[in-house]
């Protein structure tokens, strides 16, 4: 295990590799190895980058990390599909599209796919994040597909997150429909070489300059009229980020350079007022709530009879107890039949 931990700090890949695979799979020693990594990790750039499926986010993934690269900055990437139950599938997948990254000793690429239930994967993926944290990549791209719960909550846990859409996937916006809007500090429309890219671009805005909290933010501010912010530098000025609408041709590279300078700029707008802190802080009270939850209900299912849970359960379809007095009993019994529990 102290060989382990060793390794990871010096950013050996078998050894994050290794390490990568017992805090996936919450195997023994998880818990520590992720406590002595701990106090190495709050250094890496954590980039969340979400979107419907297909809009080409691992193709803007790898060509980001082809450009950090070219600026020397060290890059992990997780790509997590919560959809596929096959982790081999998603790791095929993702080869194919960031075979060009392949052999540079500079980028570190795993992926995660679901095993039992999507909170334990932003759970694991955190986890990943710290290894990868400790290892010392500077960067870290976290590719999440689709707009769930789960999707949310890993963007939650990078600094800058990027919401990738595509032209011609419907006639609606997905991020409207998915109500992942919120979540974006910079909206991508990808693809913007194919026709309809520019009714996306204006589709997105429109709905930025009504919807987002930034923009109610900034009607306050200039007494009802909403200023046109579209340019991250002015935002940053201005000292709220509305995020920009930016379009990129992530096959052919196209739009990178714009990208990677809004991101520096969401960066350099999170070093503000102590911004990054206060995200940061958000961040821990989310993982904090969510590990307890896990931990308390893990804890009570292992002790709670299951004849008990099925007792109760035909009897609430019997209209006989309800789910409130349900909860109470179970709670109930079980803090003063387990006192470990208290
Ligand atoms: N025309 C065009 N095609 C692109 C562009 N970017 C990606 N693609 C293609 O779109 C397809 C999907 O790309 P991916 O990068 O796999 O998309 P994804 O969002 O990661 O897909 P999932 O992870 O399955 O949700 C691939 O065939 C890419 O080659 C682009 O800018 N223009
Ligand atoms: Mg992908």
């Amino acid at each position: 295990m102290n060989e382990l931990i060793t390794g990871v700090i010096k950013g050996e890949r078998r050894a994050i590799a290794r390490a990568l695979t017992v805090v996936e799979n919450e195997r023994d020693g998880a818990e520590m190895l992720l406590a002595a990594l701990f106090p190495h990790t709050g250094r890496a750039q954590i980039i969340g980058i979400t979107g419907a499926p297909g809009t080409g986010k691992s193709t803007l993934v790898s060509a980001l990390a082809k450009a950090y690269r070219a600026q020397q900055q060290t890059v992990a990437i997780i790509a997590v599909d919560p959809t596929s139950p096959f982790s081999g599938g998603a790791i095929m997948g993702d080869r194919i599209r960031m075979r060009d990254l392949a052999g540079d000793p500079g980028v570190f690429i795993r992926s995660m796919a679901t095993r039992g239930n999507l909170g334990g994967l932003a759970r694991a993926s955190r986890d990943a994040i710290r290894v990868l944290d400790a290892a010392g990549f500077e960067l870290i791209l976290v590719e999440t597909v689709g707009a769930g719960q789960s999707e949310v909550d890993i963007a939650r846990t990078a600094q800058t997150t990027l919401v990738v859409e595509a032209p011609g996937l419907g006639d609606d916006v997905q991020a409207i429909k998915a109500g992942i809007l919120e979540i974006a500090d910079i909206l991508v429309v990808n693809k913007a070489d194919k026709p309809g890219a520019d009714s996306t671009v204006s589709s997105l805005k429109a709905m930025l300059e009504l919807g987002h909290p930034a923009a109610r933010e900034q009607m306050v501010a200039h007494h009802g009229r909403i200023l046109h912010v579209q340019n991250p530098a002015a935002a940053v000025e201005a000292r709220f980020w509305l995020p920009p609408v930016l379009r990129t041709v992530a096959s052919e590279g196209g739009g990178i350079p714009e990208l990677m300078q809004a991101i520096a700029q969401h960066r350099a707008h999170l070093a503000l007022d102590g911004a990054l802190q206060s995200l940061e802080k958000q961040q821990i009270e989310i993982e904090l709530h969510d590990r307890l939850r896990a931990a308390l209900i893990a804890r009570l299912l292992a002790i709670i009879p299951q004849e008990m849970l099925a007792d109760m359960i035909a009897r609430i379809q019997a209209r006989t107890l309800d789910p409130h007095a349900a909860v109470q009993q179970l709670l109930a019994a079980q803090v003063s039949q387990y006192p470990d529990l208290r």
